[in-house]
């Protein structure tokens, strides 16, 4: 049984806490261990009050995650919040951390809440595509009211103990012992009142909503925004409508219950689910062990200030690390300072962060000309444009002008960090660090381990990495690394299909209805046309098949949205992409000249070979030991290139679609296309034994594939 409550008494209130390390959720021993104390102190005549708190950095995270799914047996957490909620005496909940889903939930039982100032609430359940389903959706609305309760459970956003005080979800804020100041507070309430409030008792704000259609109307309009195909929101939104128009608390629960069981069941919740538990097991490196020693990292250099460079910039500032950014050239300089200037006061204008903490931020980022202004950071990430000898040329200064111990990082796309390393007297303390842009908000981080990389330095940038608020993967210095080498296949698909017969907006349109957040034409036209059209004319290399049709819209001066006409045509001042019919001959032209005969193309064979592509390469990548297990590939994807979190990832797909189905699919491609389709063993053995990814084995001898370019066109995409 996981989990447990410690009791004790002192001056007559009882103190439960829950002890489940790391962050105590709601597991089988916990909510045994609840309901017994509460009983026991129930029972003792000499007990008038009770405080509930956490051991350790939490006070309850939630219901056990990872019990989703399994037959659970025992009390559930109903039966625990009843006897919580039913108690003759004050509970008071003493918030000592994070009070996060059921967490928050078994606070909102009790009594009165009393928080530290570390202290956190939140309802993420809709993160694992779930709703609070232990009265969450109904007491949250009575506290705060409807329309804040959406906000909240929709965002699944944390909410600091000085909000939440100010929102009236806790009563009152400890600034000293959490514990003592709370059994003082169960002592002063159970001397001077005799009746406990209980929040399911608040009618008031969810009365004056009553018949006001634009809370539930705003509620649709920001789950469409920003919850696109998810399932959960939608669900949550009707738990509210149901807090707001059933007169019975009880019923309004008996609802709740039956669309989290609707939310459980549906395919959504694995998925979700298995990215949660996967980007906590990518921080982890088989063989880095837990315990090996970190390096502090208290002030870090960027070389390079364009949009990379500022972006990574922001990430340090933003932690309340200072950072200086250094650029030869003093123009770029100052652009790039403006630039991170101007992000930060559109967050200002927005809201996100204050005018004073705009000026405190920033005042963190300084800038100067020269290497010897850095020569005292823990750090530095280089970020200039992808071209290894101009990389390897500030390698070897930076390895003469930074301190000994510092970790000199690039954040190159896919060159080889083994040369960068071998150009420094210091290999075991380069590494790659592969920021997604734009940085200060893309969540991926690629981390690149070089064969040299010592264990210290990998340790660091992924505890590092989780600081920056980034979810960090690594990958073994391989051509592309892990998230572009996939999406080669990904784009080769994309654009054979273009040649095969199918027009931009089709593909787009299919792969964004199947949820991936913009198609690889969309993408394309962002990220510029004329990149590898430039780079292939400059290295005097012939095309691709592939790239005919990007080169031959180059030739007619059509580089996508920074000059109005791509694969679309865009009107000035706007981003939103109408199809350009003029193109249609150029395809027929090139498609003849290749020898391809055009043909009608469904939506269901775009998704399958995009799709597929990305999950084939993805499998080999695991067969090579480049990325340490499935999950990886998932989280990559989901945080760097756009996969829709419902889905689970690439690698999670297809192991709901199943092995085998995936297996005979690509068998199929392989009949008209033998040599792109080659598939992976990994995928024949799955599909024979009806496996999924997460069941093969990470491999021990690793045999990444070499052959890196000079230069690297793939950019951040
Ligand atoms: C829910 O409550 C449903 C109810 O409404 C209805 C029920 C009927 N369960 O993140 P960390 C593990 S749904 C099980 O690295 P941090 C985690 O896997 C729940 N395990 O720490 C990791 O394991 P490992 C709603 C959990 O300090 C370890 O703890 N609640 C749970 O960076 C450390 O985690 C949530 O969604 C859990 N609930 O962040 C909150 N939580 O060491 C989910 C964590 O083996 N949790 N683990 O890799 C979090 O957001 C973060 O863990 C937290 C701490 C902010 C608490």
């Amino acid at each position: 049984m996981k989990g447990k409550i410690n009791y004790s008494v002192t001056d007559g209130i009882a103190i439960l806490e829950v002890d489940n390390p790391p962050v105590n959720p709601l597991s089988d021993g916990v909510r045994h261990g609840l309901i017994e104390s509460m009983e026991k102190a129930e029972s003792d005549d000499s007990v008038v009050g009770i405080v509930l708190t956490g051991k350790g950095r939490s006070f309850i995270a939630g219901a056990d995650i990872s019990e989703f799914g399994q037959q659970i047996e025992g009390p559930s957490i109903h039966d625990a919040f009843e006897k919580i909620e039913k108690s003759t005496k004050p509970v008071i909940a003493a918030i000592n951390g994070s009070a996060l889903g059921g967490g928050l939930e078994t606070a909102l039982c009790c009594h009165y809440r009393v928080s530290s100032k570390q202290g956190f609430i939140g309802l993420p359940e809709v993160n694992l595509g779930l709703l609070p389903g232990a009265g969450g959706t109904q007491r949250l609305p009575r506290l705060v009211g409807p329309a804040e309760a959406l906000k909240i459970m929709l965002s699944g956003r944390h909410i600091p103990a000085v909000k939440a005080l100010d929102m009236g979800v806790i009563d009152s804020l400890s600034e000293g012992d959490i514990v003592e100041d709370a059994v003082a507070f169960a002592k002063d309430v159970a001397e001077k009142n005799e009746t406990h409030p209980l929040v399911r008792d608040l009618n008031e704000k969810v009365l004056a909503a009553r018949g006001d259609e634009s809370i539930i109307s705003e509620a649709r309009a920001l789950a469409a925004k920003t919850r696109k195909g998810q399932f959960a929101p939608g669900k949550i939104i009707q738990c509210v409508e149901e807090a707001i128009n059933l007169d019975d608390f009880d019923e309004g629960m008996k609802k709740e219950a039956e669309y989290f069981i609707e939310c459980l069941l549906n395919p959504q919740r694995e998925a979700m689910i298995h990215i949660f538990f996967g980007e906590r097991a990518a921080s982890k490196i088989n063989d880095v062990p837990k315990e090996t020693p970190k390096m502090d990292i208290n002030k870090a250099g960027i070389i390079g200030s364009g949009t990379m460079g500022g972006g990574i910039a922001m990430c340090f500032a933003n932690i309340g690390i200072p950072v200086h950014i250094v650029d030869q050239d003093e123009e770029n300089l100052k652009k790039g300072l403006a630039a991170i200037e101007r992000n930060y006061k559109f967050m200002v204008d927005r809201g996100r962060m204050s005018a004073e903490q705009m000026e405190k931020t920033f005042g963190l980022i300084s800038s100067g000309l020269s290497y010897e202004e850095i020569s005292d950071v823990d750090i530095v990430i280089e970020a200039v444009y992808e071209n290894l000898d101009l990389k390897l040329e500030i390698f070897k200064k930076l390895d003469e002008a930074v301190k000994d111990d510092a970790i000199l990082a690039s954040n190159t796309s896919g060159l080889d960090v083994d040369a960068l390393a071998d150009c420094t007297k210091r290999p075991g303390k380069v590494v790659g660090t592969h920021f997604f842009s734009p940085a200060n908000v893309m969540r991926l981080l690629e981390v690149v381990r070089g064969e040299k990389t010592s264990d210290e330095t990998l340790a660091t940038i992924m505890s590092l990495g989780k600081a920056l608020k980034k979810a960090p993967v690594v990958s073994l210095n391989a051509p592309g690394f892990i998230g572009n080498r996939m999406l080669f296949g990904y784009t080769t698909q994309a654009n054979k299909l273009l040649l095969e017969g199918a027009l931009p907006h089709q593909v787009d349109s299919a792969l964004e209805n199947f949820g991936m957040s913009m198609g690889p034409f969309r993408m394309l036209d962002l990220v510029g046309l004329d990149l590898g059209w430039r780079a292939r004319k400059l290295s005097g290399t012939e095309s691709p098949i592939t790239a005919k049709i990007n080169d031959a819209l180059c030739d007619l001066d059509r580089y996508g949205q920074k000059n109005g006409k791509g694969f679309y045509n865009y009107v000035e001042g706007s981003r939103a992409p109408h199809p350009a019919p003029e193109n249609e001959a150029i395809y027929e032209q090139v498609s003849k000249d290749n020898g391809f005969e055009r043909r009608e193309i469904s939506d269901q064979e775009i998704i399958d070979r995009c799709i597929l592509a990305l999950v084939n390469e993805g499998a080999k990548i695991l067969e090579e030991g480049v990325a340490q297990r499935s999950g990886d590939m998932d989280v990559v994807y989901i945080n760097g290139y756009g996969f829709p979190i419902w889905r689970g990832g690439p690698m999670q797909y297809a192991n709901m679609e199943g092995l085998d189905v995936i297996s005979a699919k690509i068998d199929e491609f392989a009949n008209n296309d033998p040599e792109f389709w080659r598939k992976a063993d990994l995928i024949e053995s799955l599909s024979e034994t009806k496996g999924r990814f997460g069941d093969a084995p990470a491999p021990e001898d690793r045999k990444p594939v070499s052959g890196f370019n000079k230069s690297s066109v793939a950019g951040n995409l």
